[in-house]
């Protein structure tokens, strides 16, 4: 894009002042030429007539004719004349030299030579008709008929035609480049410039700082300062992060280190269907964020197989390659039975550190069984590691709350590997960490990791107070890390994100009225609906509950968006194994009727709910078919849907409400930040968004856009493998110290 700019800065210039000659300059200079040539013809015309004329007279009547004939015979031999042709003064031709062309009478030769272009074209080729009197006092009297050869004026004007067409291309080259020059390097000189004038400083002072003029100046400041804003977002950071870069950082940094991926939740399920075997991608905020930096790195991930196909495609050690169009990395499965899964999994993560780690209200549930579950499927990860391990110093990410001990595992037997831990839930203050009877076994196993990263500073400030509460460990606050038992963690925030979709991405989408129009047919919603929807697993800290009574307040209080106002809220199911998961599926259910019963009218729903997993083209569809995208979890690590939102809208249109319980409120500040808590608040909003005038609506949304494609996934892995790199180099220095310190006295 920013080349085609360049591009087209460079070239407009140049076409402008070529189709200028062409167009402009070329006749005109043309219709000059032949202007001044005919002028300076008929000069010579009456100056040779002048000099002819006393001949003419002298001769007498005899021979009159023949000597005047041998005189205009003579006179013919310059080169420039063609033919010359005496006159009487009743219009009779008397005579006329070879070359005269007998077709043109002394009238016909009168009335050409009073054109605004006399010419001729005759067989030789073209020429100018004069026709001057003999003498000029004498009317009517004899007249000289003057054919003069032009073709030397034409050269002439090609000629000039050449030197100019060739100075108008080196004028065009000089304006294009010096417009490149200018707008690549003065932007800012130019701006600057004028804010110094419109601030009253330089020649202009007097007459800006004039009351009068002042609030002209203001405004002109203010549309200076919105230039320069949209100079810069147009402009995108300086330095991109991307996967490029990412792979780079992999082979610099790391020395192209070997990358091990672990996490429960695996990036394909590989499924039966009615024709065949498909491949289906998870709704998870995990998989979302980690996989586009899986793919850079070409590593190996270690996840649960939990498809029902998925042992048909692995190979011996279990592996399959994975994307299953590119296969650019590995995908190990580890298979568990009902009973880990039941407990590892269901149990203590899901019934017991998720309520535990989310503010939500809804108590943890911590059984012996499950931790024993818990620990027990933790080693079997572990083992893969280290089988999966190609040297004694592998980078291992270890993901989330279900690999809480694999960290201190994987230390034990590989002591050099880096293992960088990334908690992509909130962590709580110690007080509610506390209830937990196993907290010092799962703050041991954390402390395995070389790096312990969380989405924001107030996550790491819980963690390190917890530390400090629990464990005899020693913290430095000033550089964020823990020594424990001899060796030390960093504790780090990394916010995570989303790959910013690529510009091939972009253009295969859908426009977004395209877009609305295809969502609000398939809903059967009509043309006018103002549209929000929500898009979550369908769990209980993600406040679809609080979004469904703020709806249900907005039509309460505010009557006019009965009929139009429909949130459509896409809830993936998730953990339906889980009572507390499904009480709560059934509830929202109930509540959607209840509000769908009592403001509903014919065809009007004002909520859809649709409680099935959708693929990733018709999210993307809906969020660039929507008015608002409403975020409202009760508690959220980071959130990624509110970012897809905004990586969708390429229209710039679109207003995100978004909860400040969701560690992404701490970046993404120019949305509407609810607390989902507070109906009336969050039901305001609604009613604000509905109603934001569009040019708001671009402002807010440029900015978020410039800062989600910023800070990307591939920045959140570049941050965490830089710091794991630099990591590695200091023990790498440590370790030669060490021998240089030790080698003397191995000599002695
Ligand atoms: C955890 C943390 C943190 C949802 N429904 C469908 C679907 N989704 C996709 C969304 C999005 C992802 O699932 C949800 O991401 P979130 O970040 O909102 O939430 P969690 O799954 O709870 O993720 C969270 C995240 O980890 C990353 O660190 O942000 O705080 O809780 O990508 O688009 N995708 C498809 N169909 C659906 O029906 N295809």
């Amino acid at each position: 894009m920013k080349s085609f700019q360049l591009q087209l800065r460079f070239l407009l210039p140049l076409l402008v002042t070529l189709a200028l000659a062409a167009l402009v300059a070329l006749p005109l200079m043309d219709r000059m030429t032949e202007r001044w040539f005919a002028r300076d013809l008929n000069n010579r015309g009456l100056l040779l007539t002048r000099t002819l004329a006393a001949a003419l007279d002298q001769s007498d009547d005899a021979n009159r004719l023949t000597q005047l004939r041998a005189l205009l015979e003579r006179v013919v031999q310059d080169e420039r004349l063609v033919a010359i042709a005496l006159c009487s003064p009743d219009g009779e031709r008397v005579l006329a030299t070879r070359g005269y062309p007998s077709s043109l009478g002394c009238a016909q030769a009168a009335q050409q030579a009073q054109r605004s272009a006399p010419r001729l074209t005759l067989a030789t080729g073209a020429v100018h008709v004069g026709v001057y009197p003999v003498n000029p006092e004498q009317q009517p009297g004899d007249r000289l008929v003057l054919l003069q050869d032009l073709s030397f004026t034409e050269r002439r004007s090609e000629d000039t035609q050449r030197y100019l067409l060739a100075f108008m291309t080196l004028l065009g080259l000089a304006v294009a480049g010096i417009t490149m020059a200018v707008a690549q390097i003065s932007w800012r000189g130019w701006v600057s410039g004028m804010r110094a004038i419109l601030r009253g400083e330089g020649i202009l002072r007097p007459l800006v700082q004039a009351p009068e003029l002042q609030p002209l100046a203001l405004e002109v400041r203010e549309r200076l300062r919105d230039l320069e804003d949209e100079f810069y977002r147009e402009r995108g950071p300086l330095t991109e992060w991307d996967p490029e870069r990412l792979r780079q950082l992999l082979k610099t940094q790391l020395r192209g280190d070997q990358v091990i991926i672990v996490s429960n939740r695996e990036p394909y399920i590989h499924q039966h269907g009615p024709d065949g075997i498909v491949v289906r991608r998870p709704a998870s905020g995990l998989v979302t964020a980690v996989e586009p930096v899986m793919r850079a790195c070409s590593g190996t991930w270690i996840a649960h197989g939990s498809g029902d196909a998925d042992r048909e495609v692995v190979d011996a050690q279990d592996c399959v390659a994975v994307p299953p169009d590119s296969g650019e990395y590995r995908l190990r499965r580890i298979w568990l039975s009902d009973e880990e899964e039941q407990g590892y999994y269901y149990g203590f993560a899901n019934e017991g550190l998720w309520p535990l780690c989310h503010v939500a209200h809804v108590r943890p549930v911590f059984r012996e069984s499950d931790w024993a579950c818990y620990r027990a499927v933790n080693q079997r990860f572990a083992d893969a590691v280290v089988a999966e391990a190609r040297g004694e110093d592998p980078v291992v990410m270890v993901q989330d709350y279900h690999f809480a001990l694999l960290p201190a595992m994987v230390r034990q037997r590989l002591p050099k590997a880096t293992i960088l831990t990334f908690w992509h839930i909130p962590w709580p203050n110690p007080e509610s960490f506390g209830i937990c009877p196993w907290r010092r076994e799962l703050l041991q196993g954390l402390l395995g990791s070389t790096i312990l990263g969380f989405h924001t500073r107030f996550h790491c400030k819980n963690f390190l107070e917890t530390v400090d509460r629990f464990l005899e460990a020693r913290i430095e606050h000033e550089h964020s890390t823990i020594s424990y038992r001899g060796a030390q963690t960093l504790i780090e925030s990394y916010p995570i994100s989303i790959a910013w979709p690529s510009e091939a991405q972009q253009a295969a989408w859908p426009p977004p009225a395209e877009a609305r129009r295809a969502v609000l047919e398939r809903l059967q919603l009509p043309r006018d609906t103002v549209l929000a929807v929500g898009v979550d697993r369908f769990d209980y800290t993600k406040g679809i509950l609080e979004r469904l009574h703020a709806v249900e307040r907005l039509l309460e209080k505010r009557p006019q968006w009965q009929g139009s106002f429909v949130l459509v809220q896409v809830a993936a199911p998730t953990r339906s194994v889980l009572e507390e998961y499904r009480d709560f599926q059934h509830r929202i259910q109930r509540v959607a009727e209840r509000i769908n019963r009592r403001f509903g009218a014919g065809r009007y729903q004002p909520v859809v709910l649709l409680a099935e997993q959708h693929d990733s083209v018709a999210v993307n569809e809906l969020y660039r078919a929507a008015d608002i995208c409403v975020v409202t979890s009760l508690h959220d690590g980071m959130n990624l849907v509110c970012k897809e939102f905004i990586a969708a809208r390429d229209d710039e249109r679109g207003v995100l409400i978004l909860s400040r319980f969701a560690g992404a409120a701490r970046e993404l500040t120019e949305a509407l930040i609810v607390n989902p808590y507070h109906v009336e608040e969050t039901a305001d909003a609604l009613h604000r968004a509905a109603l934001m005038p569009e040019a708001e609506q671009r402002e807010r949304m440029a900015s978020l856009r410039m800062t989600v494609r910023e800070f990307n996934v591939y920045r959140w892995a570049g941050r965490m493998l830089a710091d794991a790199g630099r990591w590695r180099l200091r023990q790498r220095i440590v370790a030669r110290v060490q021998r240089q310190r030790e080698a003397p006295e191995t000599v002695a």
